[in-house]
């Protein structure tokens, strides 16, 4: 009898990304086929001011198994959620339509959610066997003083909560983005905000009892202009915060 195929769903937030979408949406549908899954791919965009929305729209006429969300609020935690909620399969990963980390890397993400009974398996830029490329060392520099910071107030024992390739078990995946509180929606004034919303899931996770397996993965920089690193990285920290008071609170 034939193995029964694994189903999983790639949810990709998207912000203004025409020069990529449709390239990244080729080589991810050429890569699932060949690798025999049952797949879906949903795109979760809010608030895109260039031609992503439409692109994508021409694409699914001709490809079934791709959606568009197109949310509400902006940012990227509540595109995410969007997207893991709406999930089907039996396995959700969401992802950087950039690709910087590459969809090869999911091989070694189930294999502990498949052999070891893991709940969430992600993607870290830290570690042995991690690999990081072209990255600027301001950047690096930058992302260790903030997991220092998450370490100490929110999830410790985790080297690299922010790395966008995150695979979890679908159960999981809902119950998790489910109880966001911080990154449920945003009712600020539209602009696209990276946000801290990978330390809450992780925080929820750990909450629930959930086994969580931090991976080393080859990660390339792709530079975005959209960002404002320091005051994003600001705004971070205060959300960190935020999370911590809801830990406290006991409101997860
Ligand atoms: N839906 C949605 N997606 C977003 C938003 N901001 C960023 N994204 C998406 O989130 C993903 C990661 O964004 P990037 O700009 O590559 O962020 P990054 O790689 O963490 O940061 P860089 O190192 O500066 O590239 C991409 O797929 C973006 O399109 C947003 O406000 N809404
Ligand atoms: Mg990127």
């Amino acid at each position: 009898m034939e193995d029964k195929k694994i189903g999983i769903s790639i949810v990709i937030p998207t912000f203004n990304e025409e020069q990529r979408i449709i390239q990244s949406l080729e080589l991810l549908k050429s890569y699932l086929n060949s690798n025999n899954y049952d797949w879906e791919i949903i795109v979760s965009d809010n608030g895109s001011k260039d031609k992503t929305v439409q692109l994508v729209e021409d694409h699914i006429k001709r490809n079934t198994r791709i959606s568009i969300l197109k949310s509400e609020f902006p940012g990227k935690g509540p595109a995410v959620r969007a997207g893991i909620l709406a999930s089907k399969k039996d396995f959700v990963l969401f992802m950087d339509a950039d690709m910087a980390t590459p969809i090869k890397e999911l091989e070694r993400l189930f294999i502990w959610i498949c052999e070891q009974d893991y709940d969430v398996s992600i993607a870290s830029r830290e570690g042995l066997g991690a690999f990081r490329k072209g990255e600027p060392y301001i950047r690096h520099l930058m992302g260790r003083v903030f997991n220092t910071a998450v370490q100490l107030l929110a999830v410790s024992g985790i080297n690299d909560t922010q790395c966008g390739f995150k695979l979890f078990k679908k159960e999981a995946g809902r119950e998790i983005f489910g109880k966001l509180i911080v990154y449920r929606d945003f009712n600020e004034k539209s602009r696209p905000y990276l946000g801290a919303f990978d330390v809450e899931a992780l925080v929820i996770a750990n909450i629930l009892g959930y086994k969580i397996k931090e991976v080393p993965v080859s990660w390339t920089y792709v530079p975005t202009k959209r960002i404002s690193h320091i005051r994003d990285s600001i705004k971070m920290l205060r959300d960190v915060i935020r999370i911590r008071l809801n830990v406290v609170k006991g409101n997860y």
